[in-house]
């Protein structure tokens, strides 16, 4: 049987969904990339399309110095009255640091400007109940002593209207397993039960779907006793996807239902690529969900067969970047910001969304001053992989540099010509750092994928394959030419990426 595949790949954690008519939206994570909140709409589930962003321009919320794999996390998509709502955190130090409302009439935008709403911890959900109420739930550490656990389940009620919570705080639940943390935590409404979905394990390698119900939405909620409902934990180190949960269950307009989740796909035990939204079948039963009925685990059958589609959205660290996307030719302004700041650096990036891949740009050398220009593979701020320009000894040269922490390793050097052309190559074992120089063909550097894991990393994200510019305010503008994202060996797609100018500030 061949592999379960995403339905949405390249790192697009914390999947959440809902249905209007025949429509589907998805919402992932976006952590301290801009803009922020991708919205994908799909007819079928299974193949989905980029209609926009929910935080951009006006919208935008300004996170200051955070971490790549901080900043915004883990949103909740909900649709009532012609009304769509998004409930999310910005996280800081890996916490909870406000939970935000934003709303809108049409899904690709515009978005309100965030609202917070007065609460503490990460994962907020929407629940719409059918009397009119609606309640917000989220998960927090453990307020209570002698918690059966160390998160806990809150509930408020939220007024659609005033986009506000109001009422008494409920502690719904503090997990089925013993001593992990629950997340992620979204309530379904069944022949009069709220069945509470939840995630714990945390989302590495113990991930799993944990379930409890009640007879009233503030509960008491009793531990659903076939939990956990759905892991890959007991899979083994060979399963093709790991690390599946953070399930968001829909209904189809003929009431089939099923649910989005993440999965990471590990080679050699290390997995690139973050985190990637799943599809399960589920069949609901006087108990509560089945996810993956009669197979208990991810499959090829119940998950996308089609080939992953190639990312449709540029993206930059924090905010804008200088940048200006005309077809396949990205310029970019010089700025002194180093990739590891905290800052917004010089850079737009893509995901990457499949093992092999390649992205290549071509750049004239004769503008380039005491700046370093070039092509990035970036995991976390200081981890990544890049093929610049930079000067060396005997004038420009082509590099090829590893960054792990406080160690900037130089791997390979090639004097520059006038115009080069710089690649990342990937394949599932290997990133390789390439140039053509002269019509020269030149491999900098074969680093073993490894080296941009999140297992080695550590954080939220996967790869980003990015463009950069680091330099004096003064110094040039740099562009890249024929810029390509495509499978390693296919044509070109870059061009199908929309023309962007991204130097528009937030207000
Ligand atoms: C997300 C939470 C999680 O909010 O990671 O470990 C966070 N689990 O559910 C960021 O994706």
């Amino acid at each position: 049987m061949s592999a379960p595949q995403p339905v949405l790949s390249g790192w697009h954690p914390d999947p959440s969904v809902c249905r209007v008519g025949d429509e589907y939206y998805l919402v992932t994570s976006s952590f301290a990339f801009y803009p922020g909140l991708p919205i994908h709409r799909s007819r079928d589930l299974h193949e989905w399309e980029l209609v926009g962003h929910a935080l951009v321009d006006e919208s935008w919320l300004p996170l200051g110095p955070v971490d790549v794999s901080d900043g915004i996390w883990a949103a909740t998509i909900r649709y009532a009255d012609g009304v769509f709502y998004l409930v999310f955190t910005v996280a800081r130090g890996r916490t909870g640091s406000g939970l935000y409302v934003v709303t809108a009439t049409d899904p690709a935008g515009p978005w309100s400007p965030p609202r917070e709403l007065e609460g503490e911890g990460i994962d907020p959900s929407l629940f719409f109940d059918d009397d009119g109420r609606a309640y917000l739930t989220a998960a927090r550490d453990s307020t209570v002593a002698d918690a059966p656990g160390p998160g806990e389940i809150w509930l408020r009620e939220f007024d659609m209207n005033r986009l506000e919570l109001i009422g008494p705080t409920h502690n719904l639940w503090y997990g089925a397993l013993a001593r992990t943390w629950v997340e992620a935590p979204h309530i379904y409404k069944k022949n009069g039960t709220y069945h509470l979905i939840c995630a714990e394990g945390g989302t590495e390698r113990n991930h799993a779907v944990t379930a409890a119900r009640a007879t009233s939405v503030t509960g008491p909620y009793t531990t659903d006793p076939r939990s956990p409902l759905l892991s890959h934990r007991h899979l083994g180190d060979t399963a093709t996807v790991q690390n599946v949960g953070h399930a968001d269950i829909v209904e189809t307009p003929d009431g089939q239902s099923w649910a989005v989740l993440l999965g990471v796909r590990p080679i050699d035990g290390h997995h690139t690529l973050g985190r990637e939204t799943f599809l399960v079948p589920v069949e609901w039963e006087a108990a509560g969900p089945v996810f993956a009925p009669r197979e208990g685990r991810l499959t090829a059958v119940a998950g996308a067969t089609r080939p992953a589609q190639p990312p449709r959205d540029w993206i930059s660290l924090r905010g804008p970047a200088p940048a200006t996307v005309a077809g396949s030719t990205v310029t970019l302004a010089p700025r002194p910001t180093p990739l590891d700041s905290l800052e917004t650096p010089p850079f737009l990036g893509v995901r990457q969304h499949d093992h092999s891949v390649a992205f290549e740009a071509s750049l004239d050398i004769r503008p380039i001053g005491d700046q370093d220009a070039g092509l990035v593979a970036l995991q976390g701020g200081n981890v990544h992989l890049t093929v610049h320009v930079a000067d060396g000894e005997h004038g420009k040269v082509v590099k090829a540099q590893h960054r792990e922490g406080a160690l900037t390793t130089t791997l390979g050097e090639v004097p520059a010509s006038e115009r080069v052309r710089l690649g990342i190559h990937t394949s599932p074992h290997e990133y390789r750092l390439v140039a053509t120089v002269d019509r020269v063909d030149h491999v900098l550097a074969r680093v073993p994928h490894d080296a941009l894991s999140t297992e080695t990393a550590g954080g939220f994200v996967g790869v980003t394959l990015g463009l950069f510019n680091i330099g004096a305010t003064d110094a040039a503008e740099i562009a890249f030419y024929d810029t390509e994202y495509r499978f390693a060996r296919e044509g070109r797609v870059m061009d199908d990426l929309p023309g962007t100018d991204l130097r528009r500030s937030p207000r």
